[in-house]
């Protein structure tokens, strides 16, 4: 049956579509020794296509202007975002993610071995999230890393005010001029330039696929140290002379690495805050490898510069 939209269009409507109402168990309990019996509520494909595209593109549109934009949802990144997620309900939030697999270099503890290790006292920070852990001391362990990064997931894209979009790279940074005295061509960063990941890989071969954009007045960028993926938005600083040169990450030294990347966790340049190991390039920090206190409380404290720069 045709019916009209409002628009002059024709919208073609299946009435042998209900909709659905699964009038049988309410409980999985009730669903006990009754397969016999058992069946789905019905569903047409279009149904399922409607049931996600509208929403992504209600998102995008919704994101296309968000407070803050974090960049890479490794450990801290998605640290930084559960606790704005927690303090701030009013600001819209996106994460962009270049992988499908949120969760960068979490899911296991180092090497490939399962355990995670938190120097103290970022035991705060699980205790705060609700992760069990056992107490070495000064240190603590969780069972499996994994532990970790899915329970912070889970509280991160539970918070109504942030998406994640992921398989989506950040390809660029919107730049607007903000001269000063000291630098001319200084600039500040107003939001991010984005793409599928699967058609960043294509620019080489295919022909130009332009990007979107997503405009915010603050970035966090945490999106690891320098390899395949990661440090992309201090590359692109050096790139766009925004900062001179990279201190580049330096061997690995327990000790000293955590602390530092902690204290450093800060806007870069006006616009971008930079936390994680994508700061060890920017400073010339010690990397501190399996030891994951750091990156959680760079996480807090970027939310914490993050809420500076917003409120004031
Ligand atoms: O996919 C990347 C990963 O999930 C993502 N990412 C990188 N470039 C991106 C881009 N657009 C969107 N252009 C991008 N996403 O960023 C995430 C970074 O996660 P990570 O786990 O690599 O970084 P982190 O700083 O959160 O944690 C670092 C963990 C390490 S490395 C290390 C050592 O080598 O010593 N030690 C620790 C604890």
């Amino acid at each position: 049956i045709a019916i009209s939209n409002g628009n002059g269009l024709s919208v073609k409507k299946d009435l042998a579509v209900k909709p659905a109402v699964n009038g049988q168990a309410k409980t999985l309990a009730q669903m006990e020794n009754q397969w016999e019996s058992f069946t789905f509520a019905p569903i047409r494909e279009s149904q399922v296509s409607r049931a996600m595209t509208r929403r992504y593109f209600a998102d995008l549109d919704t994101y296309a202007e968000s407070d803050i934009v974090i960049v890479g949802a490794g450990s801290c990144g998605l640290s930084t975002a559960y606790i704005l997620g927690k303090k701030r309900p009013d600001l819209k939030i996106a994460i962009i993610e270049a992988g499908v697999a949120p969760g960068g270099g979490a899911w296991l503890g180092g090497q490939l071995f399962s355990a995670m290790v938190m120097r103290k006292p970022a035991d705060t920070f699980l205790n705060d999230l609700g992760v069990p852990f056992e107490d070495e001391g000064d240190f603590v362990v969780v069972k499996h890393a994994a532990l970790f990064t899915s329970t912070l997931l889970s509280r991160v894209l539970s918070f109504p005010n942030i998406k994640l979009f992921n398989a989506t790279t950040v390809e660029d940074l919107i730049t607007r001029p903000a001269p000063t005295a000291a630098d001319p061509h200084a600039v500040r960063i107003a939001g991010v330039v984005t793409n599928w990941t699967l058609v960043s890989m294509h620019h080489d071969d295919q022909s130009c696929m332009d990007p979107n954009t997503i405009n915010a007045p603050l970035v966090i960028s945490t999106t690891g140290h320098d390899g395949p993926f990661g440090a992309f938005s201090v590359k692109r600083l050096v790139s766009m002379q925004q900062i001179e040169k990279l201190g580049g990450m330096r061997g690995l030294d327990m000790r000293t690495a955590e602390d530092a990347i902690v204290k450093g966790t800060r806007e870069i340049v006006n616009g971008l805050i930079v936390g994680g190991m994508e700061l060890s390039e920017v400073d010339g920090a010690n990397r501190m490898g399996p030891t994951f206190g750091a990156m959680a409380l760079s996480g807090v404290k970027a939310a914490e510069e993050a809420l500076k720069i917003v409120d004031e």
